[in-house]
């Protein structure tokens, strides 16, 4: 078939709105009509050429929701009607990562979706002159139709709005899944969030969620501050405004350090900052943020000799196809919201205008429908 894509052609240039050709799915394989996509800056990362694994021409995209048209041979939990949202993390329930309740990390299709191709090594996009077109993150949502392994789809209320939850696609989960899968934060905890965007902002919310006293946010764009407010957070700090040691600060201000600490920067200097402002002893600090090719993140080691802890989490250690649909409930049931963030909504046309908006700090979200 035939389907309209945002393709990525080269590092640094915009997208091009194009008509692709699509192949249908293969043994385990599902074709879906994606209804709509949010922009999350991992897409503006890759796009940007600073993506280590990032491949062109690829068709970008990996926060999308739609419903299925059509499913390859073998495939046994979906039908076309379903509404799914596409999983960047796979789950397929029988991986040694799977079996393991440490990890969220499935592999059953990490190496091929990393090379940009479906499971059997090849890909499903194609350019009208037959040049192929690679896959991203194992989604591909800024195209109208795409193909995924059965194992990277979460199948969620139908009654639900495309346009809002496609972001549990990945800003909404990872934030909140960041407090309550792999922090695990306690009631009554302090915690600092550095980085107030679509990522940053569903940290606040779960830290809410979690039942945490002081949620303190940290952003260097102050226009962040009243969304962040009405999320939950209870102290805004802006670097800019700070004399002396931010870290002495942030200290002082969570009255001896914060039990958790979070980065939604990407930048390895805030991550630094992030761990130190942590309570000497038991404080824990997560990587959130996707730094450059080539950028490091360093320390005293005393700092975690001193008891403080430095973790990560990929897609807030949330086990798509388990947690994604109960989080769409949560978003149903009002007990998560949603809809503010979501600043600006987009046709496919305008797509390179979301880029924009992004870079200049004025959108949380944008999202294109289709
Ligand atoms: P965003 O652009 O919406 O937000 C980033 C925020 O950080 C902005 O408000 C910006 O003003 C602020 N910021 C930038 N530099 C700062 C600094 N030095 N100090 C304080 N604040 C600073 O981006 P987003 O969509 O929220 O994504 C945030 C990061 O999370 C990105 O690196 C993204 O790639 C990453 N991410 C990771 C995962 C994961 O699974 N680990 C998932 C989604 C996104
Ligand atoms: N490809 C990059 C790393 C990108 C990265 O860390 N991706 C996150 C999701 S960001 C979503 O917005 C992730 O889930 N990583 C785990 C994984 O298996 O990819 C690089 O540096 O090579
Ligand atoms: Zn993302
Ligand atoms: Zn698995």
């Amino acid at each position: 078939m035939k389907t309209r894509a945002a393709v990525a052609l080269e590092a640094g240039k915009p997208l091009e709105v194009m008509e692709v050709n699509l192949e249908g799915p293969k043994e385990g394989e599902v074709l879906v009509e994606i209804k709509a996509t949010g922009i999350c800056h991992t897409d503006e990362f890759t796009l940007s050429g600073a993506d280590p694994e990032g491949l062109f021409p690829a068709i970008l995209g990996h926060e999308g929701a739609g419903v299925v048209l059509e499913v390859g041979p073998g495939v046994k939990s979906l039908k076309p009607g379903d509404h799914v949202i596409p999983l960047y993390t796979a789950e397929c329930r029988e991986c040694e990562y799977c079996l393991n309740p440490k990890t969220n990390l499935c592999q059953k299709v990490r190496a091929t979706q990393g090379q940009g191709l479906m499971p059997d090594g090849t890909t499903r996009f194609s350019m009208l002159d037959g040049t192929p077109i690679l896959h991203y993150m194992g989604c591909s949502t800024f195209a109208n139709h795409t193909v995924l392994p059965e194992v990277s789809l979460a199948k969620i209320n139908p009654d639900a709005p495309f346009d809002k939850v496609c972001y549990i696609g990945c800003g909404v989960t990872t934030g909140i899944g960041a407090v309550i899968f792999t922090a695990k934060v306690e009631i009554g905890s302090r915690a600092v969030v550095f980085g107030l965007g679509g990522i940053g902002l569903n940290v606040i919310q779960g830290l809410r969620l979690a039942g945490a006293d002081q949620i303190v946010g940290v952003d260097l764009n102050p226009s962040k501050k009243e969304m962040a407010e009405r999320f939950g957070m209870t102290d805004f700090v802006n670097p800019k405004d700070v004399d002396g040691d931010l870290v002495a600060h942030l200290v002082e201000l969570t009255k001896g350090g914060a039990d958790y600490t979070f980065d939604a920067t990407g930048n390895v200097g805030v991550m630094r900052t992030a761990l130190e402002c942590a309570h000497k002893g038991w404080g824990e600090s997560i990587i959130i943020g996707v730094a450059p090719a080539g950028a490091e993140i360093s320390t005293r080691p005393f700092q975690l000799v001193t008891g403080r802890s430095w973790r990560g989490t990929a897609f807030g250690g949330a086990r798509g196809r388990t947690d994604v649909p109960k989080i769409v409930d949560w978003y149903m049931d009002g007990k998560i919201d949603i809809d503010p963030m979501i600043t600006h909504t987009l046709s496919l046309e305008d797509i390179n205008k979301g880029f924009d908006l992004m870079h200049a700090g004025e959108s949380i979200r944008a999202v294109v429908v289709y």
